[in-house]
């Protein structure tokens, strides 16, 4: 049956995935799979997948590497919207996706699920994308072995825990919170958190624990269209003002509305 599974996500560019019985996985929000319309009871298994969205361009950007395409957010639910179906009609079981906004720590169960070694800088890094992909599950009412559990077929490159990242990381530095998160936060920032958007020069996001890492060296370019894609590596207050509503919704940006990304636009000039 993992033949299956490969076909489906051949299709959409998707090399790593495997199953893992939910029994394994840390399912912190029962509630979100209620809401997706199956019963927490009833799921056995989550098949965990990785979607890789590195494209070579400038680093030094103020936008995130995650978030200079559209939104993946978007990406996973018109992702979604495909391949459940076809599942149904494979498996004739129940299944839902979920990704970021998720029941279980995606991290974590892409680590056991064989998929890469959770690093240093707490993200998942893979063989050859490094810690440049976002993970999907898709929950499902079958149990594991229907989806062949047991084919773990991925090598994985051990965090070196060389401390590149701390070394890099400006939470460490500077005892503030994550950057990526200050970068997130509504309102007027504390003093502090302006110099430190200041200081690191970036608009939404930070890659500084990624960047630094030596397993996130000549990593492999994303196949999927979607991230290579109506990229934006460094925005500016004017693109900002002339983008219609329409576009600024697709970014993972618009997340905050567009007062918070305008403010630190703002901090940055
Ligand atoms: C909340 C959240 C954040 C928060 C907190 C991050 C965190 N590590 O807890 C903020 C906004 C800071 C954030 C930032 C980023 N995130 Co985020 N985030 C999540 C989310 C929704 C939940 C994570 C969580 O709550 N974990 C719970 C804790 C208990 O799990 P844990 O990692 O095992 O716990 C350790 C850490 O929390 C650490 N810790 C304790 N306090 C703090 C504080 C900070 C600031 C950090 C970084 C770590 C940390 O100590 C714990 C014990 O080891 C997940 C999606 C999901 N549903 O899992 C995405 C997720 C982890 N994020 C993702 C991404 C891409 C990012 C960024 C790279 C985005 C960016 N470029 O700015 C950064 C990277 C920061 C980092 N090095 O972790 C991806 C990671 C993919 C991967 N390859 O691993 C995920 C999986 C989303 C997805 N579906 O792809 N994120
Ligand atoms: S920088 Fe070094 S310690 Fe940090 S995650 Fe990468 S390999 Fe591990
Ligand atoms: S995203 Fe930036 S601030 Fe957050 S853990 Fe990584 S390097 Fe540190």
């Amino acid at each position: 049956m993992q033949n299956v599974l490969k076909s489906i996500f051949d299709k959409e560019k998707i090399e790593y995935f495997a199953a893992l019985p939910i029994s394994e996985c840390n399912l912190r929000r029962a509630d979100v799979i209620e809401r997706a319309g199956l019963d927490p009871e009833k799921v056995k298994t989550a098949i965990v997948f990785l979607v890789p969205y590195y494209v070579k361009d400038n680093e030094e950007g103020n936008i995130s590497l995650y978030a200079r395409s559209y939104d993946y957010h978007y990406y996973m639910d018109s992702l979604f919207d495909i391949i459940i179906p076809e599942l149904k009609e494979e498996f004739g079981v129940g299944f839902a996706g979920f990704a970021d906004k998720s029941p279980i720590e995606e991290t974590e169960a892409a680590a056991k699920a064989g998929l890469g070694v959770k690093g240093e800088n707490y993200l998942l890094i893979n063989e050859k994308y490094g810690s440049y992909v976002f993970i999907g599950e898709i929950l499902s009412e079958g149990e594991p072995e229907l989806f062949g559990v047991e084919e773990r077929k991925y090598t994985v490159k051990e965090c070196l825990k060389c401390g590149n990242c701390k070394s890099a990381c400006p939470m460490n530095k500077d005892n503030m919170p994550c950057l990526s998160f200050v970068t997130q936060q509504k309102g007027e920032l504390p003093d502090e958190q302006v110099e430190y958007i200041r200081k690191y020069g970036s608009a939404w996001g930070c890659d500084l624990c990624q960047i630094s890492c030596p397993l996130c060296k000549d990593v492999k370019e994303t196949p999927i269209d979607f991230f290579r894609q109506n990229r934006i590596v460094n925005l500016d207050i004017q693109t900002l003002d002339e983008m219609s509503d329409e576009e600024f919704n697709k970014r993972a940006f618009s997340w905050r509305k567009r007062a918070t990304i305008k403010r630190n636009l703002e901090l940055l000039k």
